[in-house]
């Protein structure tokens, strides 16, 4: 990378900082008022067990699924994780790579103290704007609750994907700027 690219990277960087701390301030009072009642509460050792129920194998940066059914098990900042990003089977953003024809259940969980965070699943791959404004192709999470009191919300979706590459994406502003998603292979 050349210098001038780097500066203008610096540059964006420290706009997508401001605009992530504007935006989650701006957020913190627009989710109260459209979170849907989907979203359930787990403490800490909840999220843990749930997490274990990934149906996915490790292999290198991927996760690799099998079987009719799959079930995703993603979790958003999860202590010791930088921010923002996701976590499946405690890889940072990981591909998940899924069988064509399977039907996809994913749970989605928020142990990010202070902030929401969606899990949308997107046909477009980055780069993404500070406001991403994706429509994503299932009914995805919506926004997060921000976790207080030691819960933690998570909710639960079904995809039917046929095949192709598609992304997972955080829609909170600048989250997904800042390298908040993942890509998912259907084949
Ligand atoms: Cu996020």
């Amino acid at each position: 990378m050349n210098t001038q690219k780097k500066r203008k990277r610096t540059a964006l960087y420290s706009v997508g900082a401001a605009a992530i701390l504007a935006a989650t301030l701006s957020m913190s009072t627009a989710m109260a008022a459209t979170l849907d009642t989907s979203w359930k509460e787990a403490t800490l050792p909840q999220v843990k067990a749930m997490l274990a129920k990934d149906s996915g194998k490790v292999s290198g940066d991927t996760v690799i699924y099998s079987g009719k059914t799959v079930h995703v098990v993603a979790a958003s900042v999860l202590p010791g994780f930088p921010f923002p990003s996701f976590e499946v089977h405690d890889k940072k953003n990981p591909t998940l790579e899924i069988p064509a024809g399977a039907t996809v259940d994913v749970t989605f969980i928020n142990p990010n103290k202070g902030f929401g965070h969606s899990f949308d699943i997107t046909k477009k791959g980055p780069p993404y704007a500070v406001m991403p404004v994706i429509d994503p192709i299932v009914a995805g999470t919506g926004f997060s609750p921000v976790p207080k009191g030691g819960k933690f919300g998570y909710t639960n979706f079904t995809w039917h994907p046929t095949a192709g590459t598609y992304y997972y994406v955080c829609q909170i502003p600048g989250h997904a700027a800042t390298g908040m998603f993942g890509k998912i292979i259907v084949k």
